[in-house]
């Protein structure tokens, strides 16, 4: 290990018997009493997902059924997580973790929220700030009361092993790298004091130099405690503890170490030559383990304190499992609900909006069972329907039966999955549209100003977990275990430090597993799910169908000073006008010509994927119009032709109208958003004028 990798001071945070002290907070008065969190109370008093250390000392493990733990524990108190549309409501969970990380934010460090009650803290600047001040001397041992030291301790005096680090120190026995883990430590200390304080939850921690150090380190010693794994003792550490409990190594990977290269320890990969590790896996995955064996591990903490996504999924095991669109359908309509408010409630919170829908689907297959993921945009819609519409569309695409119209479905659903994720910032999303007409500082600034950017790539399946325990699972019984986790990467890569993106990254433990990128069905694009066409941003300024559409040339040529920001990457067509048969034309023409010519290219091909039948062409202006809208365009001719008849003036045409504009703008080229503005307002004004018209003919 190199000093660089000595830098960072992280720890984890991991909250103890998490779902019980939540309960046990509502329920005071059985405090120090032992008991389980239960989920699914029919077959067996349920499955256990937490249980307290009180309930540990008596034998009961979360392996357990909730009438095991009776059985081991009679007085054991069994709180069931609470249920709404038929499955778990982690509500008061997940917002007993959020008060935690609040806490943890108000020390000034980096927090990254891990899962509903995880999170990783880098204290770096923290802790490098009081070196330099040198506010740090003396250590005294009340400072560090819950404190252990790998390597440090021994079975007499020291326990801890606090004694004998502080000694060293004193002694000058140490390194940089020492000082700042014993005053990260002592601010962990502080911090887990003011959970406590704050919120009433117990936790424990972690306190080395990375995040898998530190993780690892956390594990040591629980409840109410934290543990220091010094650099200079991992090595030693590292001989005796399994692979299988290192984080990235749990999965697939760990598997070939262990089965493969017959590992068990972590110091059974140090003897395994890079080279040889670059030829089994590549040469990235090769050398990322063998640092990774070595302790060395450069992901970064990264500050997130919302979770990536929002999502929930529920399986459907035994005879419970949905054999028929109507289950298929219902199931979704609920977990789109359920989605749905949360989504809304963190709009709401947090201001902003997710942008990806991803729905994992695990079918029970005619030889064995297999999954698959797929995404779809999502527009600012948060209305269950348009959801759970876009997911059942999805899924009737996937099986060729929806696609014949039979109800019965062939391979049956053991498990549906909904999450959104891809946040954008709502003020942002709420103006994307401006993003395209900022003059060239500005888009210079706006870029500087986007550290959400990153963020958005982040993609965490958080919400989709399943526990194996669900297999034993009794017929007809919904046996769920709903979870947000920091569920590990299962390909046999090494993991991207903070770059792991897109949906496509969902975690399935099935043997067979398809996964594609972006599903080309835009959630308020959708005719076949009768979702509702107006959202998104250009909804409010849709005008009347009887709009032509014109060809790019016509439109206001693209000013000069008006410079596209390098986003537009980012824009699809569908997220810009999300209603393809009402794109405003005032709107369009404000777009960047590329641009307009991109829509009008969507526009043509929506019109061919609905049949020729349905459009028809206009013979006096030679324009597309769907059939049902022919007449009333008609009238419009033939109200303008009455219009000329009656008027010497010429007419108000939109083309007459787009020469304004450009002479307008010729006029003042110092002020060309404002010019276009004017003329698309005065455009509008006409076409208001020739539409009266139009419907008197
Ligand atoms: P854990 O951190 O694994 O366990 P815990 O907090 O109950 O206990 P400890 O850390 O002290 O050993 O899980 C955190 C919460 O996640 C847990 O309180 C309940 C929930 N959970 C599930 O929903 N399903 C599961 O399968 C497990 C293991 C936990």
């Amino acid at each position: 290990m190199s000093a660089e990798d000595e830098k960072r001071v992280v720890a984890l945070i991991d909250m103890d018997c998490f779902y019980v002290q939540v309960e046990e907070r509502e329920n005071p008065g059985n405090k120090g009493k032992p008991a389980c969190v239960v989920q699914y109370k029919k077959w067996k008093g349920g499955g256990i997902i937490s249980v307290n250390y009180e309930a540990r000392a008596q034998g009961v493990t979360k392996q357990m059924r909730g009438d095991e733990a009776r059985e081991k524990c009679p007085d054991c108190i069994l709180y069931r997580v609470p249920e709404q549309r038929g499955k778990a409501d982690l509500t008061r969970y997940r917002d007993g973790g959020k008060e935690v990380i609040d806490v943890m934010c108000s020390f000034g460090v980096v927090v990254e929220r891990a899962s509903i009650d995880e999170a990783y803290i880098d204290m770096t600047a923290v802790i490098d700030k009081m070196l330099s001040d040198s506010t740090a001397t003396a250590i005294d041992l009340e400072e560090l009361p819950n404190t252990y030291f790998v390597g440090w301790g021994n079975d007499t005096d020291d326990v801890k092993g606090v004694h004998g680090w502080l000694q060293a120190l004193s002694e000058g026995n140490c390194n940089d790298n020492d000082w700042k883990l014993t005053y990260g430590a002592i601010l962990v200390e502080k911090m887990r004091a003011a959970v406590y304080e704050k919120t009433g939850f117990r936790c424990s921690a972690g306190i080395s130099n990375n995040k898998m150090l530190a993780k690892l380190a956390c594990g040591i010693n629980k409840p109410n405690k934290q543990t220091v794994l010094p650099f200079r003792s991992v090595e030693e550490f590292f001989t005796t503890f399994p692979l299988k409990k290192v984080r990235n190594l749990g999965g697939k990977l760990g598997l070939v170490l262990r089965e493969e290269f017959h590992c068990t320890t972590m110091a059974d990969i140090v003897k395994i030559p890079e080279r040889v590790l670059q030829e089994r896996f590549d040469s990235k995955t090769g050398t990322w383990l063998y640092w990774y064996a070595r302790g060395v591990d450069h992901e970064s903490v990264s500050s997130r304190r919302l979770p990536k996504s929002i999502g929930c999924n529920k399986n459907f095991t035994g005879l419970a499992a949905l054999d028929s669109r109507e289950k298929i359908s219902h199931w979704l309509e609920e977990l789109c609900a359920e989605v749905s408010e949360r989504l809304e409630k963190d709009r709401e919170t947090n201001n902003r909006t997710a942008k990806l829908l991803t729905l994992t689907v695990r079918l029970e297959g005619d030889i064995r069972p297999y999954s698959y993921t797929r995404s779809i945009p999502l527009t600012s819609s948060y209305e269950k329907m348009h959801m759970a519409n876009a997911c059942l569309a999805v899924i009737s695409k996937e099986n060729p039966c929806f696609k014949q119209g039979n109800t019965r479905v062939p391979v049956v659903v053991t498990c549906l999955g909904v999450s959104a994720s891809k946040f954008v910032d709502q003020l942002e999303n709420n103006s994307r549209i401006d993003r395209f007409f900022v003059t060239k500082n500005s888009a210079e600034t706006n870029k500087e100003k986007e550290p959400y950017a990153e963020q958005e790539a982040l993609h965490e399946n958080d919400d989709l977990n399943e526990n194996s325990t669900d297999q034993e699972d009794e017929e007809n019984e919904f046996v769920e275990t709903e979870r947000i986790l920091d569920i590990e990467e299962e390909s046999i890569t090494a993991p991207e430090p903070n770059t792991a993106d897109s949906a496509s990254e969902c975690t399935e433990a099935e043997p067979v597993s398809v996964h594609r990128e972006m599903s080309s069905m835009p959630i308020s694009n959708q005719d076949n799910c009768g979702i509702v066409k107006k959202t998104g941003f250009f909804a409010s300024r849709c005008l009347d169908k009887n709009t032509p559409i014109q060809s790019a040339k016509e439109s206001v040529p693209e000013p000069a000073a008006l410079k596209m920001v390098g986003l537009q990457e980012s824009f699809s067509v569908e997220e810009l006008f999300p209603d393809l048969n009402q794109v405003d034309m005032d709107t369009l023409a404000l777009l960047p010509l590329h641009l307009q010519r991109q829509v009008l290219q969507a526009i043509e091909a929506r019109k061919g994927s609905y049949g020729n039948d349905k459009f028809v062409v206009c013979d006096k202006c030679k324009q597309q119009f769907l059939r049902e809208e022919i007449e009333e365009h008609k009238d419009f001719h033939l109200a303008s032709e009455l219009q000329k008849e009656f008027s010497a003036q010429p007419s108000t045409s939109s083309l007459a109208n787009n020469s304004k504009v450009q002479t307008a703008e010729k006029k003042s080229s110092k002020r060309p958003l404002k010019n276009q503005k004017k003329a698309a307002k005065d455009s509008k004004r006409s076409r208001t004028i020739d539409s009266f018209f139009g419907s008197r003919p």
